[in-house]
């Protein structure tokens, strides 16, 4: 035995090292993910994605949103924010597998190296070395664990020191069984006892027979604790309506829309005029949004002023005029006909009317907006100067702003694609100079001026009106050109001529318009093509332009086959 040992080749290899990784790093995630669940400690897969996200480089991000976009709109996989975030998380948990298994690869890689020292020590460092990880990324990034910092990090030190254990004595019962059980008789079956003459004893398992034994631990420990988790979780989002932050009653009726009575009427299959709170499109930095205590928040309004304020939300709503705006938002990231975009009506107070009270000192030139999550923008105050209806929003369809979407405070710019608009506000700070925003800096467009887009949303082939002797075919969409409103919309069939549609009127003059056009049936496969002219008369940009790094741009079309209604011929 001792001659196998020293004829190398019987510690323990890195591979058996990776796969004892992953062995220990699966149960680890479902501990962790049960210690989120039962009481609100962090959890670092997600910390240790949203960290990666906000460290790398802003093209390789800009690619990897992009490459999800595309393959969600390609296979059709669903709403595309909600999407998003499912494979996101999916991809963080992929990822700290991985760290486990490379961590357990190179724990073994470095046993073999330091030689037999003593086995728990190695277990211990390694332990300290990812606890020491794990606890600088959650104190970096973390704002939704609920617990205190103190029991956090304690756990993280618990959870890092028991899987360096696991890993320790994995590593040890495999150099043991080597030991006992040599490599020429130790046959990779369950017969490896009986075979090698050996009395059946759990010290003498050969190695793949114990490593079958650790798997099966592992399985039923990760399955257990992830199910457990996910109902305590599912438990506690039941009794949270709509994930509110607070206990006001939530609206359930929608509102009456201000164009309720208008004759033009969306061709049926238009996306909804209107945009229910709970499809309302989510991007944001987060796997996990930042939770905010109200009671604990406070917004501080400092920098260059005479006079700096500290408001509640209270205060936000009753110290200043509430206002209301129908308003449009989208995400930079949308490709023109998708789903990144949405209308809702928001409720806030004027920042003219903080600035005023604020009173910003002479030199101040900038607004410097930061948030809870980290990121962070800045607003010229020569804007908000000349457009009071910049404003701080803290309700969202009559109600206080969902956690998703910003609870408890978020910034309304008009014309702008929301990467320059933040949620879950925690700051504002007048400054000289200018500072990019979060992701500005990352290489996005510096102004995000909403691009003139037109989208046709429905063909109604199923729905054809008459027209006295005609059959007419409803196509219809929407069209936007962020605070500049519409003013013509033109739809071309086939390789027909451009023709004006009908223009429904807008719930303010910041959403996007509903637009219709019937066309008189013809049957057979056709082309629908729409294009749009913003409020002051400029066309849209037809090029097809990605995203990146200004908005998407291009001509919207969509394809039907029309077959004559039964019964008509
Ligand atoms: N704090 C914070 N605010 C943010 C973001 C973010 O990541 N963090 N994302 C921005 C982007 S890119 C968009 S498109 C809008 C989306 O707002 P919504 O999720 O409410 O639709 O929020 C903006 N505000
Ligand atoms: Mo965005």
């Amino acid at each position: 035995m001792n001659a196998d040992r020293q004829a190398g080749g019987s510690e323990p290899s890195g591979a058996s090292g990776a796969l004892a990784g992953i062995l220990v790093t699966a149960p680890l995630i479902a501990m962790l993910y049960l210690g989120t669940a039962a009481f609100g400690l962090p959890f670092p897969p997600f910390d240790v994605f949203d960290w990666l996200a906000r460290i790398l480089p802003g093209d390789v991000i800009t690619l990897g949103i992009s490459a999800l976009v595309r393959v969600i709109v390609g296979l059709q996989l669903g709403e595309t924010s909600a999407t998003a975030k499912i494979l996101e998380q999916a991809a963080a948990l992929a990822l700290f597998l991985g760290l486990g298994m490379t961590g357990g690869a190179l724990f073994f890689l470095l046993r073999q190296r330091l030689g037999r020292g003593s086995a728990w020590r190695g277990g211990l460092a390694a332990g300290l070395a990812v606890a020491v990880l794990l606890a600088a990324v959650y104190l970096s990034v973390n704002r939704t664990a609920t617990a205190s910092p103190l029991a956090s990090v304690l756990w993280l030190l618990i959870a890092s020191l028991g899987w360096g254990g696991a890993l320790s004595w994995i590593h040890g019962r495999l150099r043991m069984s080597q030991q006992v059980v040599p490599s020429v008789v130790a046959p990779p079956s369950l017969e490896g006892d009986r075979r090698s003459g050996l009395p059946i004893d759990a010290r003498l398992l050969d190695r793949r027979q114990f490593l079958l034994r650790v798997g099966e631990a592992a399985a039923v420990i990760t399955v257990t604790g992830a199910g457990l988790s996910a109902l305590l979780e599912s438990r506690r989002t039941d009794q949270l309506p709509l994930q509110t932050a607070t206990e006001e009653p939530v609206a359930t009726l929608p509102p009456d829309l201000p164009n309720a009575d208008d004759p033009v009427q969306p061709a049926p299959g238009t996306r909804p005029e209107y945009t229910p709170l709970e499809e309302h499109y989510r991007i944001d930095i987060n796997l996990v949004p930042p939770s905010i205590d109200a009671d604990g928040w406070a917004l501080s309004v400092d920098g260059l002023v005479e006079n700096p304020l500290t408001l509640t939300l209270d205060d936000l709503r009753t110290r200043y005029p509430a206002r209301e705006q129908y308003v449009t938002l989208s995400c930079i990231s949308n490709p023109v006909g998708g789903d990144l975009i949405g209308t809702t009506l928001w409720a806030g107070a004027s920042l003219q009317d903080i600035l005023a009270e604020a009173q910003p000192l002479p030199g101040a030139a900038y607004l410097q907006i930061t948030s809870a999550d980290g990121f962070h923008e800045t607003v010229a105050l020569a804007l908000i100067r000349q457009d009071e209806r910049i404003m701080l929003c803290y309700a969202w369809d009559n109600q206080p702003l969902t956690v998703e979407h910003g609870f408890p405070l978020r910034i309304y710019i008009p014309d702008r694609y929301g990467m320059k608009q933040p949620k879950w506000i925690t700051g504002l700070q007048v400054v000289a100079d200018y500072r990019e925003g979060y992701w500005v800096r990352r290489g996005w467009d510096e102004v995000a001026r909403m691009r003139t887009t037109a989208v046709v949303d429905t063909v109604a082939a199923q729905a054809l009106v008459g027209d006295g002797d005609r059959l007419l075919v409803p196509v219809g969409g929407i069209a936007h050109a962020g605070a500049r409103g519409i003013s013509r919309v033109e739809v071309r069939v086939d390789d027909g001529a451009w023709e004006e549609a009908k223009l429904r009127r807008p719930l303010s003059g910041t959403t996007w318009v509903i637009w219709r056009y019937d066309w008189p049936f013809q049957e057979g496969q056709h082309t629908f093509a729409v294009r749009a002219y913003d409020g002051n008369g400029v066309i849209q940009d037809s090029e097809p332009r990605s995203p990146h790094p200004s908005g998407a741009t291009g001509i919207h079309s969509r394809s039907a086959m029309l077959v004559p209604p039964s019964g008509a011929e």
